[in-house]
């Protein structure tokens, strides 16, 4: 009887191919995970080791690689499945405990491996598409199962490295095989290799522009690309936010608490004080980032009104009445950097209500998510 794996005809199929596109597949897995450690570690409100707050472009810079490096992910996995999937099919041995028992754990390591990696790859795809089709916490399923997609790989690695050392070593093209061999179509090996690297170069210009400005006429999964007032793309409106009414009464007022008590200050009064200019991007989760040459008061001279001391952390509130983002936290990295500011304008202009009208958070190095728009209170953490 035929195996339904005899049906698996393809001679472009091979250890040579396979261990090839997964090492590719295991750098961009590398860079995701790192970089993506980071980005949680960096929303973490409670950080033992503050983060710091030079270079000003280094959140932008990990978040561009976390979300090119999991785009380029996707074709090179999709290659790597297509190469080993009939392996599904391979007969089981037989009906003993033993070997039973450890294709069942192979298979079910697999099985880890291939449903924690597409769920990371489609979450975070759809993430960065601000597409949240789901009901769970983002952030901490992506975190939770990028530690299970990662032990699977290292596990699968380990299993597999005696396999993939000889893979390596030997040709990509096997004596006998495609190459020779008078196949289906005429794509060899080589060129289905060339066909994948190719395919994750046009998946890195695609999300790339996002983070990188030259790039950002080829980059069609850019969904934000720097088009906004200012430079500076909008993420959520004030409409969106609720916060439209509070952000525009002139009865704003911002306040300030600390060891010195609480100040209360008008637009006119933040206007008063000494103005600052910054250029200091938004680097957003989703992966796109702009810059922007923001102008308002340094949050250290907002400080001082209140005594605050040197090593103060800073909890930020938002006129926004509900959401995730409406209160974040300055550790004493960016609370004590001079160019962390309360912006008042962008570019030269009022900012925007959709900016963050009338007062925001723009720190260097921060995700995009602690950059807090339309600010009601700064207090010092006791
Ligand atoms: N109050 C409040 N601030 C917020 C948000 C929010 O939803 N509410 N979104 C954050 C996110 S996710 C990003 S990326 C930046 C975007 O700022 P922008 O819309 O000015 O580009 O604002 C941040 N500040
Ligand atoms: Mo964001």
């Amino acid at each position: 009887m035929r195996s339904p794996q005899a049906r698996f005809t393809s001679p472009l199929r091979g250890a040579a191919l396979t261990a090839r596109v997964g090492v590719a597949v295991g750098v961009c897995f590398a860079v995701c995970f790192l970089t993506g450690l980071y980005s949680h570690y960096s929303q973490e409100p409670h950080q033992p080791v503050p983060v710091p707050s030079s270079p000003v472009w280094g959140y932008r810079l990990t978040q561009g690689l976390h979300v090119v490096s999991g785009t380029v992910a996707v074709p090179l996995l999709l290659v790597k499945l297509w190469s080993v999937y009939p392996l599904l099919f391979a007969p089981l041995p037989r009906p003993r405990l033993r070997p039973l028992l450890l294709t069942a754990l192979e298979r079910g390591s697999v099985a880890v491996l291939v449903a924690s990696a597409v769920f990371q790859l489609a979450t975070g795809l759809a993430n960065s598409a601000q597409w949240y089709p789901w009901a769970f916490s983002f952030r901490s399923a992506h975190h939770a199962l990028a530690w299970v997609a990662v032990g699977s790989v290292v596990l699968h690695v380990a299993v597999k490295l005696p396999v993939v050392r000889a893979a390596l070593a030997g040709p990509l093209d096997e004596p006998g095989g495609p190459r020779e061999q008078v196949g289906p179509g005429p794509l060899t090996r080589r060129g289905l290799l060339r066909g994948t690297w190719l395919a994750g170069v046009v998946a890195a210009l695609a999300t790339a522009g996002s983070t990188v400005p030259l790039l950002r006429h080829v980059s069609v999964l850019g969904v934000r690309s720097g088009d906004g007032p200012g430079g500076v793309p909008v993420n959520k409106s004030a409409a969106a936010a609720r916060v439209t009414a509070l952000a525009t009464s002139p009865a704003y007022r911002l306040r300030v608490r600390g060891p010195g008590g609480t100040r209360t200050l008008s637009l006119a009064d933040l206007r008063a004080l000494p103005q600052h200019t910054e250029t200091l991007p938004i680097a957003c989760v989703e992966g796109w980032s702009a810059s922007g040459d923001w102008t308002g008061v340094r949050l250290v001279d907002l400080l001082a009104l209140v005594d605050a001391p040197d090593d103060a952390e800073v909890v930020v509130t938002s006129l926004q009445p509900r959401g995730p983002y409406r209160r974040t936290v300055l550790q004493r990295t960016f609370a004590s950097d001079p160019r962390t500011l309360l912006a008042l304008g962008l570019a030269g202009e009022p900012l925007g209500l959709d900016h963050g009208f009338p007062a925001r958070i723009i720190a260097p190095n921060r995700p995009g998510v602690l950059q807090t728009k339309w600010v009601a209170r700064l207090e010092v953490r006791a």
